[in-house]
């Protein structure tokens, strides 16, 4: 189960809607057939596996991260492509709570007489998973959010600069965690000031997470880097109600896809933001500021990973904050975090924080 959980970590970020499967096929210990989800989503994690097995796998064990499917979707079900294949056993590490599925992939298996045992490294799929099992069970993907700030939480200078705060080890760390999520989001004030491109950079050809601002009135230029290159790769403007119809056509015309969000208080909407995506398939989502921004995902209790990058340098309370105001009264309603993991990254710390609950 740990080489197939390693095996679908290789589909996070690319197969979305879909969850990031993996399957491997073995008998007594001799691997005969490694498999994960493909790119866009399919083929699945088990057809890839069982293909490489053939025949082989009559009377072996497949290990799989997530319960095999039992719809006729665009591919026929995994679960009787198992039964077909003649194996033995299957291990699950979690139930597939998709309604075309939840639980009639493994009373399959075990009605045509195969051993199915669940809930093998269990939290470590769930952990996985958590992109796919959100937009299943809440209706938006997964939100990570990463600050990368001085030792005094600062992403800028009072006048804006903020190129070189963390370095260049970290920034490739921020490319490749890009990479694993379907899209990277980031607030109107970042992409008027900044026009970043917000593209993975530097890690080969790889396919590319779909770029989302989320500005309510869509006050950015269309003649910008970001919208010339929305016919490269995607780019989805999620805007309010008053946005300027020459604007949203304006930004149309280039290819872009602009997204209608409701809004609250003359904002936008964010948990509305997050539904809109989620219904539009994406199961990972990762922002990267303003502090503004990251600010109201985290009062919108939206966050579900943080990873914080820390520079050694202090830059002092003239400088621009990692986050806007968060409207707390007390210290017990602030937003708290549980440290996974800790790493040094070059000559800056990388802390990885989930929401508690999660
Ligand atoms: C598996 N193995 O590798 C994946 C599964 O649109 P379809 O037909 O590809 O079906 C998508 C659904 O299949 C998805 O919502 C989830 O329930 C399951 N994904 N299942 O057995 C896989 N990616
Ligand atoms: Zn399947």
């Amino acid at each position: 189960m740990r080489m197939a959980l390693s095996l679908a970590a290789r589909g996070l970020g690319n197969v979305w809607p879909n969850p990031a499967v993996g399957c491997v096929i073995e008998q007594e210990g001799r691997v005969l057939g490694r498999g994960w989800t493909q790119p866009g989503g399919r083929p699945h994690a088990e057809r890839m596996a069982l293909d490489q097995a053939g025949d082989a796998a009559r009377g072996a064990t497949a290990h799989v991260t997530l319960e095999p499917c039992a719809h006729h979707g665009k591919t026929p079900p995994c679960a009787d492509a198992l039964k077909a294949a003649g194996v033995a056993r299957v291990n699950i590490a979690i139930g597939d709570p998709d309604p075309r599925v939840a639980g009639r992939g493994i009373a399959g298996l075990r009605a045509a007489g195969i051993a199915v045992a669940t809930g093998i490294m269990a939290e470590e799929a769930h952990r996985q998973q958590r992109g796919f099992l959100t937009r299943v069970l809440l209706g938006r993907p997964m939100v990570t959010l990463k600050l990368a700030s001085s030792l005094d939480g600062r992403i800028a200078t009072a006048g804006g600069e903020s190129q070189w705060i963390t370095g260049p080890e970290a920034r490739r760390r921020v490319h490749a965690l890009r990479l694993s999520h379907d899209a990277v989001l980031v607030g109107g004030g970042t992409a008027r000031d900044d026009d970043p491109l917000l593209t993975v950079r530097g890690l080969g050809e790889v396919a590319q997470p779909v770029r989302v601002v989320a500005s309510a009135l869509l006050d950015l230029p269309p003649e910008g880097a970001l919208a010339a290159s929305a016919r490269q790769v995607p780019l989805w403007l999620c805007h309010g109600p008053r946005a300027d119809k020459a604007r949203i056509k304006a930004f149309t015309d280039r290819g872009a896809v602009c997204v209608a969000v409701p809004e609250t208080g003359g904002r936008l909407e964010l948990a509305g933001l997050m539904r809109a995506l989620g219904a539009r398939g994406l199961t990972r989502v990762f922002c990267e500021g303003g502090g503004q921004f990251a600010g109201s995902l985290l009062r919108a209790g939206l966050v579900d990973e943080l990873h914080g990058f820390g520079a050694g340098i202090a830059i002092g309370a003239e400088g621009r904050p990692a986050l806007g105001e968060l409207g707390l009264e007390r210290l017990s309603d602030a937003p708290r975090f549980r440290l996974r993991r800790l790493e040094q990254v070059g000559g800056d710390v990388h802390a990885t924080w989930e929401r508690p609950d999660g």
